[in-house]
């Protein structure tokens, strides 16, 4: 069959047989992946066992609860990253701090508190570096933004994420802060290191076809909210992690890497009641005000509460 062929059959199946009023944007995006996908059968000539394993593969994927995973795994997460850097930089905005990837593992409902938290529960303090993050988060207008939100999660030292990973304490290495009147935040917590998907997981399986690992280099994740601005989604990497430029989720990116220093000066320890030197990153974050001619910061996609 040639494409118009197809593009014929597909509004017949989809346009012609509607005999109520369709979804006008949903029958257009049917229209258009079902179409693409039977020019993909056509042209790969796919056989039916092919066809018929990969609808296995998305439901197995989907009943595993590993499509978001999938999603950032394939790049796709990503893309919509570079989709929102273009309409910002249409409409002029410029000099925030970048986006990049959500990811799957966010929890709504962490514990609040202003100014401090420290986010890790103790239970791999035997083994983990101490890392003290801190900065101020900035208005459109380059002043502190007093009052802001800013939720931070991060996995542990396994690489596993509190909720997902049932043995981890309530809420362990999540916590929303209010920056304090300076507009400053700080928390205690842990060094992370990087997150593998499930080895034996769908999208690995995926991934293993496909000639790629699936790795993540150290990171931690925030949301940076305030009032009048575009809520910010970004991470910060680790430095010196081997997958730093080698993420599967292609997230690093250029400004999202600070400098780590190590504090060793027994004062500082003694003031902190540390024995060991311990790890700490500065890093303000700057926002971009709101605007009605932007597509939403708000990206709402399922999300587990706590
Ligand atoms: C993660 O920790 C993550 O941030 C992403 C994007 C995917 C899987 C695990
Ligand atoms: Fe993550």
């Amino acid at each position: 069959m040639n494409h118009t062929e197809i593009d014929t059959l597909v509004k017949k199946w989809i346009v012609e047989a509607a005999d109520k009023p369709a979804n006008p944007r949903v029958q257009q995006v049917v229209v258009r992946l079902l179409g693409d996908l039977c020019k993909t059968i056509e042209d790969l000539d796919l056989t039916p066992n092919e066809v018929w394993s990969g609808i296995s593969y998305m439901a197995a994927a989907g009943a595993a609860n590993e499509l978001g995973l999938l999603a950032a795994g394939m790049g796709l997460e990503h893309f919509l990253d570079l989709r929102a850097d273009e309409a910002e930089a249409k409409a002029g905005l410029s000099g925030a701090t970048p986006r990049t990837i959500e990811g799957p593992l966010y929890v709504a409902g962490a514990p609040e508190s202003v100014g401090f938290a420290r986010l890790d529960d103790g239970s791999e303090s035997d083994r983990a570096e101490v890392l003290f993050m801190q900065g101020t988060v900035f208005d459109a207008d380059g002043r502190p933004a007093p009052g802001a939100q800013v939720e931070v999660w991060h996995a542990n030292l396994m690489g596993n994420y509190s909720f997902f990973d049932q043995n981890q304490s309530h809420f362990n290495l999540r916590r929303t802060i209010v920056a304090d009147e300076q507009g400053r935040y700080q928390f205690r917590s842990i060094l992370p290191v990087g997150y593998g998907c499930p080895p034996d997981g769908t999208t690995q399986q995926l991934l293993n076809l496909l000639g790629r690992h699936g790795q993540r280099p150290a990171h931690i994740h925030f949301f940076i909210s305030a009032d009048g601005h575009r809520k910010l989604t970004t991470q910060i990497n680790i430095d010196g992690d081997a997958y730093l430029w080698d993420d599967f989720a292609f997230a690093t990116r250029d400004g999202l890497v600070p400098a780590i220093t190590r504090i060793d000066d027994p004062a500082q320890l003694d003031a902190l009641r540390l024995d060991q030197p311990y790890a700490s990153i500065d890093f303000d974050f700057h926002l971009s005000r709101d605007s009605a001619a932007l597509p939403t910061a708000l990206v709402e996609r399922p999300r587990a509460t706590a």
